[in-house]
């Protein structure tokens, strides 16, 4: 008999269904699947293949409703929340489809006479796509979407909290039309299907969401075959407040940032930078603000904040709280867990007087935790936001326009918000990070075909004879 896992609400611990716990043998076999698949699949004009992620974008449409009530139950997100998750994957499915009549690639002139030359996007193969639990429908389709349109075909992995979610993504890519063997669905643990995709030899591209110690193993892993690995991996986002920002404005930023999804978001909102002279203001405020936020389950229309995903992400944004209040930070709210109906619910969390290099202002915590960092001017809060392993947002709260353009230049980060929170990024844009946060690729956008392709320069001499380049011309004027 295969071993087998369970789904559980995170809400209700209840069991919501059993999933088959695949082993190296199953990744094999869908890998193999796929590798036969490709062949055809990558020979289907781009055009049609981005027809079927058109229609994928319209049933994802027509079944938002249950998957967004899915979601509520089986990742905990609250239904808004849940709705803008399946939304980031109909936006991306519809990007993407429309690149199937893009996909460009370059001509430019020849240095010799009567030759052509040009560069296309080719597929690579066989795309080990290994995904989260925070986004479980949007963060598959931002692997996927782009990965299907350039013409390669897929193993996913999803994250072993949300495979029903993840099976009702590839069910809805099979009706939209997707070929037999083009996508193919492993169940279980990155310590064993995981692994097993990262290692397999006709798996040449990894794209893998998650932590940065993940990322290390995975990038070492992929290392003797020289896979392209494409991360995209931990935050530590800092939003910074000005003396001359919207006081309140930022505080809904903060708040919607920092406690949106549990604080579950890799853009979350874990250190909020202050100048000294609104520091006072802005603590008072947020805090009310905290306070205020109604814990729940997602699917329940008053609830702001849903539970956290599985007790051991519980028991880590705990153990936080304490190593806050062990360096010397001031807890000012919430930093306990709230018990209803047996959700694994943790209240907002503030601390105040936080040090850049504080642990609870240097790892990530992925809850509903933030840190206030008070300093004395611009400068002081680049350098703090700077100052940690992380890149991937940041954000500014100020209405002098030299200030905004500064932070744009200088936040070490791929991105940036001038009077936003840190999270939101729109599925057109590029989307990851600087440092650690990955490996210097990015997903989302025209950004995102670099890791599903590779380039092909073609040269086409029609001129008849042998014409060596870099010979037959070598003689050029020099120009004046
Ligand atoms: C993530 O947390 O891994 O910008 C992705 C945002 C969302 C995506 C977050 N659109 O916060």
């Amino acid at each position: 008999m295969a071993e087998t896992f369970e789904s559980v609400a995170p809400a209700t611990g209840e069991v919501l269904a059993t999933f088959p716990r695949s082993t190296a043998a199953d990744v094999d076999r869908a890998v193999q699947a796929a590798k036969a698949a490709f062949e055809e699949w990558r020979l289907v004009p781009a055009p049609e293949r981005g027809n079927v992620l058109f229609r994928f974008a319209e049933l994802l449409r027509a079944h938002k409703d249950e998957l967004a009530d899915l979601m509520t139950r089986e990742m905990g997100k609250v239904k808004a929340e849940a709705g803008g998750d399946v939304q980031e994957a109909i936006d991306m499915s519809y990007y993407m489809g429309g690149e199937g009549r893009r996909l460009f690639g370059q001509t430019t002139p020849s240095e010799l006479r009567d030759k052509f030359m040009m560069s296309v996007r080719m597929p690579i193969g066989v795309v080990g796509a290994i995904t989260p639990w925070n986004f479980p429908i949007a963060i598959p389709s931002w692997k996927l979407a782009p990965a299907l349109v350039c013409g390669n075909a897929v193993v996913l992995k999803p994250a072993e909290d949300t495979p029903l979610l993840a099976q009702r993504f590839v069910e809805l890519l099979a009706e939209a039309g997707i070929p037999d063997g083009v996508v193919n669905v492993v169940h279980g643990f990155g310590e064993e299907a995981g692994d097993a995709l990262v290692r397999h030899p006709d798996v040449p591209v990894i794209s893998f969401t998650g932590s940065r110690e993940t990322g290390i193993a995975v990038t070492k892993a992929a290392a003797d075959r020289l896979k392209h690995v494409h991360l995209e991996l931990g935050g530590k986002n800092a939003i910074i407040v000005m003396d001359d920002a919207d006081v309140d404005l930022a505080v809904e930023g903060i708040v919607w940032s920092a406690f949106g999804t549990t604080g579950q978001r890799c853009t979350a909102a874990s250190r909020v930078i202050v100048h000294e002279a609104v520091y006072g203001e802005l603590q008072s405020k947020l805090v009310a603000a905290a306070e205020r936020l109604r814990l729940g389950p997602g699917w329940e229309d008053e609830t702001d904040v849903g539970p956290l995903i599985n007790r051991a992400a519980l028991e880590k944004v705990h153990s936080y709280t304490e190593i806050g209040k062990n360096e010397g930070a001031k807890l000012l709210t919430g930093g306990e867990p709230y018990a209803n109906g047996g959700g694994l619910y943790y209240r907002p969390t503030v601390f105040a007087d936080a040090e850049p290099d504080m642990r609870i202002a240097q790892e990530e915590i992925f809850g509903p935790t933030t840190a206030l960092i008070p300093v004395a001017g611009f400068d002081e809060a680049v350098a703090a936001a700077n100052a940690v392993r992380f890149g991937l947002s940041s954000s500014i709260y100020t209405r002098d326009v030299n200030r905004a353009f500064r932070a744009m230049r200088d936040l070490q980060t791929g991105i940036t918000y001038v009077n936003a929170g840190t999270t939101g990024a729109e599925v057109h844009l590029p989307f990851g990070g600087t440092k650690e946060t990955g490996n210097g690729h990015r997903e989302a956008g025209q950004a995102a075909l670099d890791v599903f392709t590779e380039w092909k320069s073609v040269y086409v001499d029609y001129s008849g004879k042998l014409q060596r380049a870099q010979i037959d011309n070598a003689e050029r004027p020099a120009p004046r």
